[in-house]
């Protein structure tokens, strides 16, 4: 039987494999443990010797995984397997968390929760309203999450939930923005047995990701010590909108099209989509739509960015299901697609590409693809959108159905011909000729 990685077990491992160093004591708190966490936050804590408590908030499935390992797991990023030491222990109950939160040892708090964890309600919040208003002093909240102002959404969030207690927080509690940038693909089966066979150690709490990582830091820190963040090559900026607009609507608005067109045509990974014919066309012209809506963030070279996206979209090693990046659709489609749309129509020009984007958004909300085959419309929307979508065939009339979700679509936008018009005509040629023949043309 393969042994299970553990502290034990270190020693069994390939030379090649990277080990952790001494274990950290935990001084950040981790809420949403989940595997960009451990891909991307735990790694830069990992470097700094900053141990984690992880909180693993929607199921017990990672504190499973990595409770018989000591918490240990490989981080997978190409050829390169480095076992992270990072996190030390995993959470699951709220009165456990605040009081690690509220602990004087905690000195930072990191937050990945996606999109939807940032509504008004969701447990983080009510945990992080909670416990900060226990705290001795302030700390810094850096929420992980790709939508705009994610450390403000945050803060509101929280300081609305904290009753009297929200002026104490506003004023001793830091929430950064931050842009966060690494391809984390969810983790299969199949590369947990490859892993095995690799190094002879079983790892059941694994993440495969790529080289690549990027993470820049709003310089917005509550008083107190912090990690040296610029030692692990954390970039900390004074703006961070400019980062995050270019990430959000390059990297990932050519992700959801992708992911919408390529699973549509019934294609499961982004690396097959990209490598069909007319995909990369169409990332190109929907990224000089977007690029003209930037301002792009000092020192970053918008050419040589595209450039370096299109062959981390094309890496065949990492193997990442346009189902994955389909996920959430209603939380996404906002920043990614609709305000370069909106930013283009202020301007007087077109958005014929972005609106294929979106045309494509529609037409997966019918929860079948091009060939007929029927998939899960995973999204906190899906009732909604099955709805409004209920006993509608014409394209027009799907599109007016589907527009009209004012939580998505903001009314004036939807209301505009300029954007109704061109997501009509794609969608159309999308239910006429399937997203496969849409992409050659
Ligand atoms: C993807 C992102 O699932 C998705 O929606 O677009 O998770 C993407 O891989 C990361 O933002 C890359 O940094």
């Amino acid at each position: 039987m393969t042994p299970r990685l553990s502290e034990a077990t270190l020693p069994l491992l390939p030379d090649w494999v990277r080990r952790p160093g001494p274990r950290p004591a935990p001084r950040v708190v981790h809420l949403g443990l989940g595997a960009f966490h451990r891909a991307h936050q735990a790694v830069v804590f990992d470097d700094l010797g900053w141990g984690v408590t992880g909180a693993s908030l929607r199921s017990p499935a990672v504190r499973d995984a990595l409770a018989p390992q000591g918490c240990l797991y490989s981080l997978v990023a190409g050829e390169e397997v480095r076992v992270i030491g990072a996190v030390r222990e995993v959470l699951l109950d709220t009165p456990g968390l605040v009081a690690r939160i509220a602990a004087p040892e905690t000195r930072l708090v990191t937050v990945t929760v996606t999109e939807k964890g940032y509504l008004p309600g969701s447990r983080a919040v009510a945990i992080l309203a909670e416990a900060l208003a226990r705290r001795a002093d302030g700390i810094t909240i850096i929420a992980c999450d790709n939508l705009p102002r994610n450390g403000a959404v945050l803060r509101e969030a929280v300081l609305a939930a904290a009753g009297d207690d929200a002026g104490w927080i506003a004023d001793h509690c830091a929430f950064p923005q931050t842009m966060v940038d690494r391809i984390v693909p969810a983790t299969e089966e199949a590369d947990v047995a490859a892993l095995a066979a690799r190094i002879g150690v079983e790892d059941r709490a694994m993440v495969k990701t790529e080289p690549f990582s990027q993470w820049v830091i709003e310089d917005l820190f509550a008083s107190g010590e912090r990690p040296d963040f610029e030692a692990a090559g954390v970039q900390i900026a004074a703006g961070i909108a400019p980062w995050e607009e270019a990430k959000l609507r390059l990297l990932n608005g050519a992700h959801s099209g992708l992911a919408y067109l390529g699973g549509l045509a019934g294609i499961d990974f982004v690396h097959e989509v990209i490598a069909l014919p007319g995909a990369r066309r169409f990332v190109e012209a929907l990224w000089d739509e977007a690029a003209a809506t930037l301002t792009p963030p000092p020192g970053l070279d918008l050419g040589a960015y595209r450039a370096a996206l299109l062959r981390r979209f094309a890496n065949p090693g990492l193997k990442h299901r346009t189902m994955q990046i389909a996920m959430d659709g209603s939380q996404k489609l906002p920043q990614r697609l609709l305000a370069p749309i909106a930013a283009r129509l202020e301007r007087g020009q077109g958005i014929e590409t972005l609106a294929l984007a979106v045309a494509a958004w529609l037409r997966w909300q019918s929860g079948r693809t091009d060939a007929g085959a029927a998939f899960i419309v995973d999204d906190p929307l899906a009732g909604e959108t099955a709805r409004r979508l209920a006993g509608l065939h014409d394209p027009a009339a799907q599109a007016e159905a589907l527009l009209g979700i004012e939580a998505i679509f903001p009314p004036t936008l939807a209301a505009d011909p300029r954007f109704r018009e061109p997501v009509v005509r794609q969608l159309r040629r999308l239910v006429e000729r399937g997203a496969s023949a849409v992409l050659v043309a």
